[in-house]
């Protein structure tokens, strides 16, 4: 695996497991079909030991083949990005899923031990009858331990699944988390600041649709994306598997805009929202926040004042108004231009791709909104 892979959402690669049913049948299909090369010289009985001795090859090999496969296409769980590393525990609890793929592959060295312990049997008689009897005793024993893993499997088909419609963030460009009280227009302003139409996706106990978009800062791919059901509301009232699931977002976020909306149809109050975002920096508190404030569509001038005052937003917009949008988007290219040129991740990663004459320089700023 690259690191490029890596930095991506490692389980999209993941392209089928096969349930334990269809391994069966398939091997046995496959195993019916199978042609031993017969040599004419051969005995009635070497003919017949040779066809058995395919059929139990094949079997076993296509058994074998499908299930390395499951376990070949799972990445290095070690090497997986620490976002996707918790993500995983989240859905799948990373100790069980290293079990099963350890399981999956003691069953093929037993496999495969069988099928040695069947040919030397075969080699022990020269009666057609009991040469059936071994194959058919093959069969039994390799069934039986494909079905041992049913459930492992059954459990890998779940949760692969699950993992791979988390958003294919890319760890290594730079993040922005839009996070706000319930209905603040989070999902929308995604949709408006991204370049192109947002990716739908989902993330680990939320119930609710993230939806995940990218805006061009110069020449680099920045990643929008919104917190549905995570920052929403205060963390106390949260159990140990959602913190841990709003603590992994720390490992993608490098910008968080926090969301205020104090029109009559707030969900929470604002006064509550501003506790849910001194809550939500204790948790981040390393993570640059922009507070913003939006729907003033519907707002008087004197609450748009009054909001600002209270909970210092920097900026003022309305999603239903393209224009409002200017100097917030300004603000966050700004931003995340500094971060890429600060954050030690970024100087890694972009060290080969961009040398630092190409890097935007503050004061010819105005000119890269247009160059690029
Ligand atoms: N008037 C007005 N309505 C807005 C504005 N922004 C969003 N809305 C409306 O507010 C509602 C909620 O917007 P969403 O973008 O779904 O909000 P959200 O924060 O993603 O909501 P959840 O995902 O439920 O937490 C929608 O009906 C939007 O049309 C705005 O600037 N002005
Ligand atoms: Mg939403």
């Amino acid at each position: 695996m690259n690191n490029l892979s890596q930095s991506r959402n490692p389980f999209r690669r993941i392209k089928y497991i096969t349930p334990t049913a269809e391994i069966i049948s398939y091997a046995f299909q496959r195993s019916k079909r199978a042609q031993a090369k017969i040599k004419k010289r051969h005995t009635r009985e070497e003919k017949i030991a040779a066809a058995e001795r395919e059929r139990i090859s094949v079997l076993s090999d296509t058994m074998v083949e499908k299930l390395d496969n499951i376990v070949d296409q799972f990445p290095w769980i070690n090497e997986i990005h620490p976002f996707y590393y918790e993500i995983c525990d989240l859905i799948g609890n990373i100790d069980r899923i290293k079990k099963i793929l350890g399981r999956i592959n003691g069953i093929t060295q037993q496999i495969k031990e069988i099928e040695r312990e069947q040919f030397f049997k075969l080699n022990q008689t020269e009666h057609p009858l009991e040469m059936a009897q071994i194959r058919k005793e093959a069969e039994g024993r390799f069934v039986s331990l494909v079905k041992k893993v049913s459930g492992d499997i059954r459990f890998l088909i779940k949760t692969v699944k699950k993992l791979k419609s988390v958003p294919d963030f890319n760890v290594t460009y730079p993040t922005i988390v839009i996070a706000g009280a319930p209905n603040v227009g989070k999902s929308s302003l995604v949709k408006a600041i991204s370049t192109g139409t947002p990716e739908i996706g989902e993330y680990p106990f939320t119930t609710k649709q993230i939806i995940f978009g990218h805006m061009d800062v110069d020449f680099i791919k920045t990643q929008i994306v919104d917190t549905p059901g995570l920052l929403d509301r205060p963390f106390k009232e949260r159990n140990l598997i959602e913190r841990q699931s709003i603590a992994s977002i720390r490992h993608i976020a490098d910008i968080i805009v926090y969301m205020y909306d104090v029109s009559k149809n707030a969900a929470i109050t604002p006064r509550e929202q501003m506790n849910l975002l001194e809550d939500i920096s204790k948790e981040f508190s390393d993570i640059q926040t922009i507070k913003i404030l939006n729907k003033v569509d519907i707002l008087s001038k004197e609450q748009i004042l009054e909001a600002k005052e209270t909970f210092s937003t920097q900026y003022d917009i309305s999603l239903k108004n393209e224009d409002s949008l200017l100097d917030f988007r300004t603000e966050l290219k700004k931003q995340v231009r500094q971060i890429i040129k600060n954050k030690e991740k970024f100087k890694e990663f972009f060290k080969v791709r961009i040398s630092d004459e190409f890097l935007p320089q503050e004061e010819i700023e105005e000119e890269y909104e247009y160059n690029f």
